[in-house]
């Protein structure tokens, strides 16, 4: 038995700061109507798809920042791609930031249905950065200080099928991401990600490092919750600052499937059988039959490092 969903992961090219959404939802369009023709039904895009990685620049007046966010989705830029994925019949998720009515800023994702309707909506809780200007960093991630952190969090959907949730960027470097959407039976994680190609504080980390600190999240989520795991990168230099590339797929063994080898617009399409998470999930990772939940407290108790708790 097998239920296949073909899910294309749409990794997108550098975004200058001048570029508008209109080109960039235009590129994100080819990509569908190419993922398409390659026999995708699900197509993932980066996080924060529709703008340059912008949390790279200081507004003193965080207000400033406004224009980055979409205070309607879809909107006027965004409804030609709500449009395309009807007519194609392809379900999506991507990232933008999001400014609420009442005025709250959060990274977030969807997962948009074939029918164009907007069925989940995930807002990033791991974000990493800083709030304020750090002149010692070699350049500045301000996340913290543009958005707060998500308020929904992890939830499950049912979907094309099977189980899917969302993460996005670091949120995949964190075992609880996974953990707390595997216990939900979780089938399939699709997460975008804007990852800078060095280490603001850290001048000998190397670009392999990076990704290979990429690959190993992405593998020990999907193995450890028996998942697909889908990570799709925005990657190149936006206005001289370099994002790695890595966009790949992941089976719930831990294996990659697939992983694209250039930093531009492109695809990787993969037919991911769903049913290939029963193995693990019914095996070695059985949550019910295995985890003892009695010596975890400390997970949810403390965030922080404590004292030890042995002698
Ligand atoms: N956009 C991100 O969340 N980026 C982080 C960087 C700052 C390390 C990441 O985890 O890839």
């Amino acid at each position: 038995m097998a239920r296949i969903v073909t899910v294309a992961a749409a990794q997108l090219g550098p975004i200058q700061k001048a570029e508008g959404r209109q080109s960039v939802v235009a590129r994100m369009i080819s990509l569908m109507e190419q993922a398409r023709a390659q026999g995708a039904t699900f197509i993932v895009y980066p996080e924060l798809a529709l703008t340059t990685f912008f949390p790279r620049w200081y507004h003193e007046d965080r207000a400033e920042a406004d224009p980055w966010f979409e205070a309607e989705m879809p909107g006027p830029a965004t409804q030609p791609l709500f449009d395309k994925a009807v007519e194609l019949g392809m379900a999506m998720s991507f990232g933008y930031a999001e400014l609420t009515p009442d005025g709250h800023h959060f990274n977030t994702s969807i997962l948009v249905d074939k029918t164009g309707r907007i069925v989940g909506k995930y807002r990033k809780v791991h974000l990493p950065g800083h709030v304020e200007l750090d002149p010692g960093r070699s350049h500045q991630h301000l996340e913290k200080r543009y958005f707060e952190p998500g308020d929904l969090g992890f939830p499950v959907w049912r979907f094309e099928g099977g189980l899917v949730g969302m993460a996005i960027c670091n949120d995949r470097r964190w075992p609880e991401t996974y953990r707390v959407m595997g216990l939900q039976g979780v089938e399939m994680v699709v997460l975008g990600f804007n990852t800078p190609s060095v280490n603001s504080q850290r001048g000998d980390e190397r670009i392999e490092d990076r990704l290979f600190h990429h690959r190993l999240s992405c593998q020990a989520g999907a193995y450890q919750n028996a998942t697909w795991v889908v990570a799709v990168a925005k990657a190149g230099t936006e206005d001289g600052h370099h994002c790695m590339g890595g966009t790949l797929i992941v089976d719930p063994n831990g294996r990659i499937v697939g992983e694209i080898d250039h930093e531009e617009d492109g695809l990787l399409v993969h037919a991911c059988d769903l049913d290939e998470t029963r193995f693990g999930k019914d095996t070695i990772f059985d949550f019910k039959r295995h985890r003892r939940i009695e010596h975890y407290g400390l997970i949810t108790e403390r965030v922080g490092v404590g004292e030890p708790l042995g002698q």
